[in-house]
C-alpha cells in the first residue's frame, strides 16, 4: 500500500471499526463490501440500539399505561423528533414511519394523488427512476386513467432539464423524482426542479433512498411536497424508513391503510382519524427499527454529512480515475454532480460473470438493472455492475479491486 493511501484511510480507520460485519472474510479472503446503494452495513452503535431496546424497554408504543408502554412511546417518537431535525422538517407531525421508500411513495400515490386525479392529468417522472418510482404511478395509471410522462436522461446520465418546461401542462398534477441515481450516482438539481414544479402549482416527491446516505438534505430547502427515506440505505435497519409531507398536504389527506393507531373513535357506522402521523401509521409499527434509525441518523451527524461527503467524493474520484486504465472499461453516469456510486461495462464480459468472479476474491458487487430497467435500456445494456462506496470504504479496498476485475477480464475475454 502506497504511503499516500495508508495515510488517507488512516483518518478513516474509526469509522470502519465501528462496523462488525466488515472485518469477516467471504471465501477466505477479506470481505470488501461495495454494495451499500443495495444495502449499507449497520455500525455498532444501531445494533446496540435495538439490542437495548428489545433488552430493556420491549413494549407496544401509545397504548399503555405501564412504565415499558412510556418507555417505548418515548424511544419511538425520540427517533422520529431525530429524524425530523436531520432534515429540518417543520414538525415531527410531518414524518411518518414506514417501511421504506417504496412504501412511501405508494402511501402518497394512494392516500395523495388518487383522489385528486381525473382520466387525463398527467404524472411526471425521470427516465432515471428505480422501479419504486415508476410502478405505483403506473398502478394509478391503471386506476384513474392518468397519463405518465417522462423526462429524459442525457447521454452522461443527467436529467434533460432543456426538455422538462415542455413536458409539464396545465394537466401535470405530480412531479415525481430521484435525488439521487442509485443506478448512475447522479445527484439531480432537486431545488430548481421543485421551484419550477412550484411555479406551475404541480406538487413534487422526491425519492431521497440514495441520497440520505450522502447528502444533507433539507427538505424545506429543497422546496419539495414530499420525500421519502429508507433507513436500511443509510446505515439503519430494513423496513423501516420515512415519509416526510408537508403538513397541509397531509392533514387534507384521507388514511391510506385502516387498522390500529390511525383511529381516534371507532363504532360500526363511523370511523374517525387519528392525528398526524398516527393517521398515517396503521397498525404496531416497527418500534426497534425507528429506534435503530434514531441511532443510525445520531450516528451519521456524529461523523458529519460533510464529513462522510468529502470522504466519499475522493474515493470516487480516485476509483473512476483507476478504473479508467482497464481496457474497455466503460463507465455509465459520468454526471458533473454524482454520488459514490460506479456502474460500469467491460467489453465482452458480462456483468453477472464479472461479479461472480470478484467474489471469489472477496468483494462484493452488485450486477443487473438495479430495478432501473427503462434506464439501463436506454444505454443500450442489459445490465451493468456497479460498485457504491461509503463512508468505511477505503483507498486500499479501490486498490485492491483492480487487479481482480483485470484477472476477471483475462478469465472471461
Ligand atoms: N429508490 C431508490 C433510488 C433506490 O435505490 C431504492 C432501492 C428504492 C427506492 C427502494 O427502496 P426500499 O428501501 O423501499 O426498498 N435500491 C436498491 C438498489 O440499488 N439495489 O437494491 C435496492
Amino acid at each position: 500500500m502506497s504511503a499516500v493511501i495508508s495515510e488517507h484511510d488512516a483518518r478513516t480507520q474509526h469509522w470502519r471499526d465501528d462496523f462488525p460485519l466488515l472485518s469477516r472474510q467471504v471465501h477466505g479472503k477479506p470481505l470488501v463490501y461495495f454494495d451499500s446503494a443495495a444495502t449499507a452495513q449497520r455500525p455498532r452503535q444501531v445494533l446496540q440500539a435495538m439490542d437495548d431496546f428489545y433488552r430493556q424497554h420491549n413494549a407496544n408504543v401509545h397504548r399503555g399505561v405501564h412504565s415499558l408502554s412510556g418507555e417505548a412511546t418515548d424511544l419511538f417518537e425520540a427517533a422520529r423528533r431525530k429524524l425530523c431535525q436531520h432534515i429540518n422538517a417543520s414538525s415531527e407531525r410531518e414524518v411518518i414511519f414506514t417501511r421504506g421508500s417504496t412504501e412511501a411513495i405508494n402511501l402518497v400515490a394512494q392516500a395523495y394523488l388518487r383522489p385528486l386525479l381525473q382520466a387525463g392529468d398527467e404524472i411526471l417522472i425521470s427516465h432515471m427512476e428505480h422501479h419504486s418510482n415508476i410502478v405505483p404511478w403506473q398502478m394509478l395509471r391503471e386506476q384513474t386513467g392518468a397519463v405518465l410522462k417522462v423526462i429524459p436522461v442525457t447521454d452522461s446520465g443527467e436529467l434533460d432539464l432543456q426538455a422538462l418546461p415542455e413536458l409539464i401542462s396545465e394537466r401535470t398534477r405530480m412531479l415525481g423524482l430521484v435525488h439521487v441515481s442509485n443506478a448512475l450516482g447522479t445527484i439531480n438539481p432537486v431545488r430548481e426542479v421543485c421551484a419550477l414544479a412550484r411555479r406551475h402549482g404541480i406538487t413534487t416527491i422526491i425519492d431521497g433512498a440514495q441520497a440520505m446516505p450522502h447528502l444533507a438534505v433539507d427538505v424545506q430547502a429543497l422546496g419539495c411536497d414530499f420525500y421519502t427515506m429508507s433507513g436500511h440505505k443509510m446505515y439503519g435497519p430494513t423496513g423501516i424508513g420515512a415519509l416526510y409531507g408537508r403538513e397541509a398536504l397531509l392533514e387534507a389527506m384521507p388514511p391510506w391503510q385502516g387498522g390500529g393507531e390511525m383511529i381516534r373513535t371507532v363504532t360500526f357506522e363511523e370511523t374517525t382519524w387519528n392525528d398526524l402521523p398516527a393517521k398515517f401509521e396503521a397498525g404496531t409499527p416497527n418500534i426497534a427499527g425507528a429506534i435503530g434509525l434514531g441511532a443510525a441518523v445520531d450516528y451519521i451527524a456524529k461523523i458529519g454529512l460533510d464529513a462522510i461527503a468529502a470522504h466519499e467524493q475522493d474515493l470516487l474520484q480516485f476509483a473512476t480515475d483507476k478504473m479508467r486504465e482497464i481496457d474497455g472499461l466503460r463507465i455509465i453516469g459520468e454526471a458533473r454532480d454524482k454520488a459514490s456510486v460506479v456502474s460500469f461495462v467491460i467489453d465482452g464480459v458480462h456483468p453477472h460473470d464479472l461479479g461472480t468472479i470478484v467474489d471469489h476474491h472477496g468483494f462484493a458487487i452488485r450486477t443487473g438493472h438495479h430495478c432501473t430497467m427503462p434506464l439501463i435500456k436506454r444505454f443500450g445494456l442489459p445490465a451493468t455492475a456497479r460498485a457504491s462506496l461509503a463512508l468505511y470504504n477505503t483507498r486500499h479496498e479501490i486498490e485492491s479491486f483492480i487487479p481482480a476485475l483485470r484477472q476477471a477480464c483475462d478469465m472471461l475475454r
